[in-house]
């Protein structure tokens, strides 16, 4: 049975990932770990939870030691836009706090999960069906330390063992928690709009298509690919996955077939479109299909049905 501690637990990714770790080890085996004082009752109550700053290594080893953990999920972050305006803070969190990841998984033998990102490619990349293995010149923050942070998880696999592995996600789009910070929010906060007001103005002009993977795809990567056969595994750092591509307009019609008088309108976010513009349209997630049967559940149709299901539920 794996001890599984989560860094940024009570985040986007981390606030579902933990329920499903627990579901799938035992609650007792996952410890959720944030620096957020104001963390959901479920997180601190179904299992063990640590307040943790990811830049805190002996706080972070007390609690390795405690629960003798064997895998780590760092999900800790500042997304693309906000790591715009605070980029010394960024590389601090992002890589600063990888680094310490991974320096204490070297030391106490974890396995480490890293989430990369379709923020990893740049203006050179090729933007369609943007293969595995590429060229990847990013001109974020965000994205030079998710290159940098893919680098660094290999180094420590190829030089110290650490068995590191990590996707490249898309936008990520789901009910419970907010995502912050991101250049993929829009296509969170259209769904906010759509149950509230039946309209939303978009950041992101119609025709800049992205990747984007409803949540419970996401959690099934992220723990699919640590529970995959190394032997089978050419790639570690980091797989292209994907669900879907679309544009706001795309989107928006999908909506519409749910909420008839929903309308989209548009206030263009220059810096927000910089980036997105700067980002694949759509991956090829071959190799982790090939290598260890990455498959999404969710095309943009089964994923605009449940969020609005489960979005109406949770605003009543
Ligand atoms: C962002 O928009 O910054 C993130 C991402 C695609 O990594 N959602």
């Amino acid at each position: 049975m794996k001890n599984i501690l989560v860094l940024g637990a009570s985040g986007q990714i981390g606030s579902e990932l933990v329920g499903e770790l627990r579901k799938i080890y035992g609650d007792s085996h996952v410890v959720g770990g944030d620096i957020n004082l104001n963390v959901s009752c479920e997180l601190k109550e179904s299992g063990p939870y640590e307040y943790l700053d990811i830049r805190d290594t002996e706080k972070i080893v007390t609690v390795i030691k405690k629960y003798n953990i064997d895998t780590i999920y760092n999900l800790v972050a500042l997304l693309s836009a906000v790591g715009e305006q605070k980029p010394q803070f960024a590389w601090e969190i992002n890589i600063g706090g990888l680094m310490n990841t991974l320096e204490i998984a070297r030391e106490h033998k974890c396995a480490v999960f890293t989430p990369s990102s379709i923020g990893a490619f740049g203006p050179s990349t090729p933007p369609d069906h943007t293969p595995q293995d590429t060229i990847m010149r990013p001109t974020t923050i965000y994205g030079i330390s998710k290159v940098a942070g893919e680098l660094l998880s290999d180094y420590y696999y190829l030089k110290y063992g650490v068995d590191t592995r990590s996707v490249r996600f898309p936008g990520l789009i789901s009910y419970k928690t907010l995502p912050g910070g991101g250049t993929t929010d829009y296509a969170v906060e259209i769904f906010y709009e759509a149950i509230k007001a039946k309209k939303y103005t978009c950041p992101l002009p119609g025709g800049t298509f992205l990747d984007m993977m409803y949540m419970p795809d996401a959690v099934k990567a992220a723990i699919e690919i640590m529970e995959a056969d190394p032997s089978a595994l050419k790639h570690r750092n980091s797989f292209n996955v994907t669900a879907m591509s679309f544009d706001p307009e795309i989107l928006a019609a999908e909506i519409k077939k749910h909420i008839p008088g929903f309308t989209l309108s548009y206030d263009i976010n220059p810096t927000l479109v910089k980036i997105a513009n700067s980002w694949p349209n759509s991956m090829d997630d071959s190799c982790a299909r090939n290598e260890w049967g990455w498959k999404p559940d969710y095309t943009l149709a089964d994923m605009t049905s449940d969020m609005l299901d489960k979005l109406k539920e949770k605003l009543k």
